[in-house]
């Protein structure tokens, strides 16, 4: 497959795509389509340097302003989808319309900070103290890193970049290696908006194309104030602790495992079509994939059995093919860490329909999966772990207590939803005592959030909230001000000092 007209068309300067070691290949046909020359850490270095001093310039040009490059960067967005859509399938082996809908994701995200831009309000607090006014100003946290994945490449980055811009800081982006490209096309696209947009320092953006030892780096440099890290939850686990040793911010959007309850009452074909798209969509590579369903036993037979008609109906294949409903895997490991977790289901009693190897003519290297559907006897160890791979695994339950329960008995916290027409049963799923997740949904699957809403999760998710609501706090620090206009000099707590 030739990227360069698409590279080319969306800015990328095509003359280095061949001019280093790291290898990047399409998972549509396992071939190399780009050797990218990796970063070294003193390069790194030297674009923190960048960054910090981007950042400095960067503070101090009004929010709206800066709310207005985001606006422009948006707008570039709209005009390159289709390219930056397609160059996301080649890249990550999503479909179409998965491509398309990421980009929509960033413009969306762009839309929000824009409006943001002039909404970063403060409180106004009263102050116990005779003519004195408090107030809490939101200012610049600085530079920010964000380390991303390969199965969202530029969405993500998208929700940390145009927030942190639009906060006033700058942006250091380590991208997954396995989707560099796109990490290259959003930074060229966001050059030429220089063009239009005389204030924009150098160093507002900066990419490192390489390994860990990038991702290490961030989390180490005191330069970084804020480090926004997406991918499993052991790349959270090893980075964190850095980021804590020098007490510095990390917002983490780590793994989920995350499931869906049907009640009796739930609207079947509904019901259907929401897991369809959740567990299988994206050939079950989201965070936030619909990785178990937990189904009261009235309806389980029903429903397992709608769900083998649709598992085998699914087209998997091509995914520039507008047929194609689920693409490749990642890459062969990923293919590996599938049939090892569907030969562990075996053993431990499930029943296991699709999961089979599916042959792609054209593209016999790539890893192509019919997604699964198992039935389990319990939540095994192997259901309570994420693997990152379209299978569904099924649990029945008697009581809704005993489904909640279920529900929450995993490490992972971030996505959640339930089937219900029963008014009660989705408070219940709702409430205090319902799910543990960051996000919970009722007739929704739990994936395909919508930008608007803050987005991540608890437990070994990590805790970070990314993208919509008050997100943006996170990056940027607050300032608790105290004015006191009196002439006077009175003490909080009514204290008395004085010679
Ligand atoms: C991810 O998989 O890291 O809610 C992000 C969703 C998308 C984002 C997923 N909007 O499924």
């Amino acid at each position: 497959m030739d990227v360069t007209p698409l590279l080319a068309r969306l800015g990328v300067a095509t003359d280095e795509l061949e001019s280093g070691e790291l290898p990047v290949r399409s998972p549509i046909d396992a071939e190399v389509i780009a050797r990218l020359a990796p970063h070294s850490c003193a390069y790194a270095g030297v674009a923190l340097d960048r960054a910090q001093e981007a950042f400095f310039a960067w503070r101090e040009v009004p929010p709206p302003r800066r709310g207005d490059m985001v606006r422009q960067y948006g707008n570039l967005l709209r005009r390159h989808k289709a390219d930056l859509g397609e160059l996301v399938s080649i890249e990550a082996g999503k479909i179409r319309q998965e491509g398309l809908g990421e980009v929509q994701e960033m413009i969306d995200i762009c839309d929000f900070a824009v409006g943001l831009s002039r909404q970063l309000h403060g409180l106004t607090i009263a102050s116990e103290r005779p003519g004195h006014r408090m107030m809490e100003q939101w200012h610049p946290a600085g530079v920010v890193g964000v380390v991303s994945a390969f199965n969202f490449p530029v969405a993500v980055w998208a929700w940390n970049a145009a927030l942190a811009w639009v906060c006033g800081d700058s942006v250091v982006w380590k991208p997954s290696p396995r989707t560099p490209l796109t990490a290259l096309a959003c930074a060229a696209l966001f050059d030429s908006l220089r063009a239009e947009f005389d204030e924009l320092p150098q160093g507002l953006l900066e990419v490192l194309i390489g390994g860990n030892e990038l991702a290490t780096l961030l989390a180490d440099d005191r330069r970084v104030a804020v480090l926004s890290a997406t991918g499993s939850t052991a790349m959270g686990k090893a980075l964190a602790p850095r980021v804590a040793a020098r007490l510095g911010r990390s917002i983490l959007e780590l793994g989920g495992n995350n499931a869906a309850i049907v009640c009796p009452s739930a609207d079947l074909t509904l019901t259907e079509r929401a897991i369809l798209f959740a567990a299988a969509g994206t050939a079950g590579q989201r965070c936030t994939s619909l990785r178990r369903l937990i189904v009261q036993e009235s309806i389980a037979d029903g429903l397992v059995e709608r769900l083998r008609g649709a598992w085998g109906r699914i087209t998997v294949g091509n995914p520039l093919d507008p047929a194609t409903l689920v693409g490749p895997l990642i890459d062969a490991a990923a293919g590996a860490k599938m049939d090892q977790a569907l030969a562990e289901a075996r053993a431990a009693g499930g029943t296991v329909w699709g999961g089979e190897t599916v042959r792609v003519p054209g593209c016999e290297d790539a890893c192509y999966r019919r997604p699964a559907l198992v039935e389990m006897p319990e939540q095994t160890a192997l259901v309570k772990k994420e693997t990152f791979a379209p299978i569904l695994y099924v649990l029945r339950y008697r009581t809704l207590g005993e489904a909640l329960t279920l529900h929450n008995d995993v490490p992972q916290g971030l996505a959640s939803s339930i089937f219900t027409r029963d008014l009660t049963e989705s408070e219940r799923f709702l409430s205090t005592t319902g799910s543990d997740c960051g996000i919970a949904n009722v007739n929704i699957g739990p994936s395909g959030a919508e930008i608007g809403g803050a987005f991540g999760g608890e437990k070994d998710t990590g805790g970070g909230r990314e993208s919509g609501s008050d997100a943006w706090k996170a990056y940027m620090r607050r300032a608790t001000c105290t004015i006191n206009y009196s002439g006077a000099l009175p003490l909080a707590q009514g204290i008395r000092f004085g010679l």
